[in-house]
């Protein structure tokens, strides 16, 4: 029977990534980006929300949410800002940090790469040369072993389907490439390992130092695709679709598979996350290759400022059909929507725990919830436009103000409750 009652260990979060919060790093791939114009509106992610400055302030705004998760990203280049080098006084800033939320009864789950690369590693081609690998590796091992007491959720590495897609296939993320198929497999082969082996190692270093409860996994992005009235070739987009956009991945990082080959023998998950926001129909396109479809929306759904259908029921399905297919314990590592009026996403975030408290009424081990996001942040190609906050951010005068939805999460948060939407 479906209840309104989390289970007592639930985590309700919020999650953020560093670059698009932190403010203040010249050394990435993505303030490489914004100086050379490539954000439509020109803005750029140098300023942000100042979180780098500001921990203090923001582990409060966390406080005012009840929250008792935080996902957030280690920035890379700070850690190690040449090929050669490592700071120190950054390591210890996310040391701080994580101390700080703990103190507030805030778990911290960790992403170790989101979005973001060193610029000397993107200028190495990043993740299509095969030494990324190894780079990656000896970052995460400098990562655990300066944090690794304090943490026990890993998400080795966000959205590797939506990094590659957007950055070798449409060509909007760095390095801009458009078509590029064959980089785009060859950056999935080499992510698909890169997560395999440090799910080891992270299991490895936290075994050396007796830490018994780590979870290591990643944050996939996961769409529903459905068919366009039932036509042919839309049945082979949703395949193609599936596969390439989600299932090379899931499968690829969970049993360290490679088109049906063994790239590395185990299983290389202990908990799926999941970032969920929409999904497409899938209206046949013999010219769109490599899925023959374009991407359309039902008509007269309901939509975010970006334009993104919001479909809660997407979100149950995507967890009973992942579920099914690995049966671990799932995390919600993201979802929220962009509503800069703050009118729809209340509503948002009643019916998407809705469909989340029917999974666990069916039996599946839902452990956690990290809404997206904190505060409005630096959304990408949107910079400051798309406003995906529980808090509203002023960029003049940096000021966080909670917004009702954010009240409304806030007192769920508390009561760990689905609450009425008229409460
Ligand atoms: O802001 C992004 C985040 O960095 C990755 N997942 C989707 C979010 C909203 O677009």
């Amino acid at each position: 029977m479906v209840t309104n009652n989390f289970p007592k260990d639930f985590i309700f979060g919020a999650a953020t990534a560093s670059l698009q919060i932190e403010g203040g790093d010249r050394n990435n791939s993505w303030y490489d980006w914004c100086e050379a114009g490539k954000i439509p509106n020109g803005d750029h992610c140098i300023e942000a929300n100042q979180h780098w400055e500001r921990v203090e302030e923001d582990i409060n705004l966390m406080k005012g949410l009840h929250l008792n998760g935080y996902r957030f990203s280690i920035e890379w280049p700070r850690i190690q800002p040449t090929k050669d080098s490592w700071d120190k006084a950054a390591i210890l800033h996310y040391r701080d940090e994580i101390i700080q939320l703990k103190q507030a009864g805030i778990e911290p789950m960790l992403t170790l790469h989101h979005f973001s690369n060193p610029s000397w590693f993107e200028q190495q081609n990043a993740w299509i040369d095969k030494e990324s690998i190894s780079l990656f590796l000896a970052y995460t091992e400098y990562v655990v072993k300066h944090l690794g007491d304090l943490v026990s959720h890993w998400v080795t590495i966000n959205e590797p389907n939506v990094y590659l897609m957007m950055g070798y296939f449409v060509g909007i993320f760095p390095p801009g490439k458009e078509g590029d198929i064959k980089s785009y497999l060859k950056g999935a082969k080499h992510m698909i390992s890169a997560h395999c082996q440090a799910y080891t190692l992270i299991h490895k270093l936290q075994n050396d130092i007796g830490k018994k409860d780590t979870q290591v996994g990643a944050a996939l992005h996961l769409r529903v695709f459905d068919t366009y009235k039932d036509k042919w070739l839309s049945k082979i987009s949703q395949k193609i679709c599936y596969f390439l956009f989600q299932d090379l991945f899931f499968n690829g990082m969970l049993h360290g598979k490679w088109f049906g080959r063994t790239l590395h023998r185990g299983q290389f998950f202990d908990y799926l996350g999941i970032n969920y926001y929409s999904r497409d129909i899938l209206k046949p396109n013999i010219k769109a290759f490599p899925i023959f479809a374009d991407l359309t929306k039902p008509a007269d759904c309901k939509v975010n400022d970006l334009d993104w259908e919001i479909y809660p029921e997407g979100l149950a399905r995507l967890i009973k059909m992942y579920y099914q297919k690995c049966k671990l314990p799932i995390h919600i590592t993201e979802n929220g929507m962009a509503d800069s009026q703050d009118k729809q996403r209340k509503k948002y975030i009643h019916d998407h725990l809705r469909a989340i408290l029917s999974c666990i009424a069916e039996g599946i081990p839902v452990k956690g919830y990290f809404h997206w996001t904190l505060i409005d942040n630096f959304e990408w190609m949107e910079g400051y436009e798309a406003r995906f906050g529980l808090y509203a951010h002023d960029l003049e005068t940096q000021k966080r103000s909670l917004r009702e939805s954010g009240k409304y999460y806030a007192e769920i948060c508390k009561s760990k409750r689905l609450l009425p939407l008229d409460s």
